[in-house]
């Protein structure tokens, strides 16, 4: 195979952002931009000749393509073997556990998660590295770094691979493998839950089931574990053939775009349980027949009931949840005497704790639930955790989450995005914010006194390691918090992120309004940010 060292000029937009570098697929396309992104990873990654990388992607407009180049550069840098997905797909905790199972160096994961898809649309790339998790922020800088002054990127001149056939291919000292998507990650879940118990409810139709994959990544997994395996009735998985546009719509698994499923679930047909998840399938959504139940809720139950699964029988070691996380979770740590930890916004930063097995189950506000057995979220996984504890238990999803308030309270919990918001606006509010931090604490606004307020900054327990300007929270005196920070996964100017929590104990409140309940707090919060005005919008684009 010959190899060509071809001259580039560095892109100077290639910072990659909460999970990996996103952008619009035209960017993408531009001469060399892939290249140079790639050749930095290479770079930085510095001698990886014979060793094992695994690829794969969410099935996106430009996955194929995008494989292919990589496929040729990774030949040109000396990779010794390639482990692909059948038709590049890879749902990126599948990634994640075929890294870890087959000891690779590391992976590219081609997804902008729960960004749509298309031409006009998204696409992205991470690097996973060598224990199956997102690369840690010392590495991304380090692409970033390189990225801005790269100057030539090593190809090689190989045919194409038919991603389509399992089987062994070469392209010069490279190996390439395309393997089964589905078989490695089907068998981890197999042995994380108890598969006869969950079958058997199935097919007795006393536990029944809706997921829908919205025409991305985990309609093959869905459809061979959910259908195939467990024997859920045929149409149980629905939207579940991957589109290279996710049919139009946006992989986003939430009351406003899985539209689909929470009408069913709404309504009076509704199965005993629907799930959702997204492009990429690293994120769940989880409702009972006319029940949601809140992300952060959602990490809470589970790790009160992890006990009663065959996976986590041996007990909790700690939990983690991120910063703008409703506290549910560190109610149930406290009661059952574990640690739980606070972490920034982004899967990368539960990485450490893992692998230091300072924790087995952590969960974010965004629709991400995971655990110690792969180093990504995994939507899949947590409907698998639901559906067998919903098995465990003979109770529904809403009975199973009412219990869990009246034991430990209910934080009624809401996030307001504004999105598409000029950039230069969305860093005003921001920074007015900022402004205002210091002289908050002891403030009385309505009912309620800000006990701090502050810049979160997270000093990693493991390594020592700080991380900055993590958002900002407003503490107040009963324990509730309005957070502020800016998402670091858009495409398009700025989305401004607003959470709101609060804390009820009494039962006899538990079954009121969301939005009612943090009304005090929502004018609050557009009160002292200005962000109606500043983003010249009336109302949040989206509500969850
Ligand atoms: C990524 C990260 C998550 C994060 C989410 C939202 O998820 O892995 O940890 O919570 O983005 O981030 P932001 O609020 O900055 O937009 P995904 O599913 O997009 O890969």
């Amino acid at each position: 195979m010959q190899i060509e060292t071809r001259n580039t000029t560095p892109y100077l937009d290639q910072k990659p952002g909460t999970s990996g570098l996103r952008k619009k697929v035209k960017i993408f396309m531009q001469e060399n931009y892939l290249e140079n992104f790639v050749q930095s990873v290479f770079d930085v990654l510095g001698d990886v000749q014979g060793k094992v990388l695994v690829l794969g992607g969410d099935g996106r407009y430009f996955n194929r393509e995008a494989l292919q180049i990589i496929i040729k550069m990774s030949a040109a840098n000396g990779v010794g073997r390639l482990l692909i997905g059948k038709g590049g797909l890879l749902s990126t905790p599948a990634a994640s556990c075929v890294i870890r199972k087959h000891h690779a160096h590391g992976g590219f994961i081609l997804s902008a998660s729960h960004n749509p898809g298309g031409p006009d649309e998204d696409f992205g790339i991470k690097y996973n590295v060598t224990n199956g998790g997102p690369a840690p922020e010392s590495f991304t800088n380090a692409v970033y770094a390189r990225s801005r002054e790269i100057s030539q990127y090593r190809i090689g001149a190989a045919p194409l691979i038919d991603l389509d056939s399992i089987g062994e291919f070469q392209a010069g000292p490279t190996t390439v493998q395309i393997i089964d998507a589905v078989e490695d990650y089907a068998d981890l879940m197999e042995h994380l839950f108890d598969f006869k118990l969950i079958s058997q409810a199935l097919k007795a139709g006393s536990i029944t089931l809706c997921f829908d994959a919205m025409h991305a990544i985990t309609g093959p997994y869905a459809k061979r574990i959910l259908e195939e395996q467990l024997g859920a009735p045929h149409g149980s998985v629905i939207n579940g053939i991957p589109k290279e546009d996710f049919g139009g719509g946006h992989p986003d698994p939430n009351l406003v775009y899985a539209h689909e499923l929470a009408e069913l679930m709404m309504s009076p047909n509704a199965p005993m349980l629907g799930a959702a998840s997204d492009g990429d399938g690293d994120r769940n959504m989880i409702m009972g027949a006319r029940f949601f139940v809140t992300p952060s809720d959602s990490v809470a139950v589970l790790a009160a009931n992890a006990h009663l699964l065959p996976g986590y029988r041996g007990g909790l070691r700690g939990v983690a949840r991120s910063m703008p996380t409703s506290q549910a979770l560190d109610r149930v740590a406290k009661a059952m005497g574990i640690d739980c930890y606070e972490t920034p916004t982004g899967w990368k930063f539960f990485g450490n704790l893992l692998d230091a097995k300072k924790i087995t189950l952590c969960g974010e506000e965004s629709f991400g639930t995971g655990s110690d057995h792969v180093r990504e979220k995994d939507g899949l996984w947590a409907v698998l955790f639901w559906l067998n504890l919903v098995a465990v238990k003979k109770q529904s999803v809403a009975e199973i989450v009412r219990e869990h308030w009246k034991k430990f309270g209910r934080d009624y919990y809401s996030r307001h995005d504004y999105e598409g918001v000029d950039s230069t606006a969305a860093e005003g509010i921001l920074a007015l914010l900022n402004g205002q931090l210091a002289e908050l604490p002891g403030k009385t606004f309505g009912h309620y006194t800000v006990e701090f307020a502050d810049n979160f900054r997270y000093v990693d327990p493991v390594d020592g390691s700080v991380s900055e300007n993590q958002g900002l929270r407003i503490v107040f005196t009963n324990g509730s918090r309005i957070v502020f920070r800016l998402s670091g996964t858009g495409t398009q100017g700025a989305t401004v992120r607003i959470y709101f929590e609060l804390y009820e104990r009494d039962p006899q409140k538990h079954g009121q309004d969301t939005q009612a309940v943090l009304k005090e707090l929502i004018d609050l919060a557009e009160s002292l940010s200005e962000v109606k005005q500043r983003s010249g919008m009336d109302k949040p684009t989206v509500i969850t």
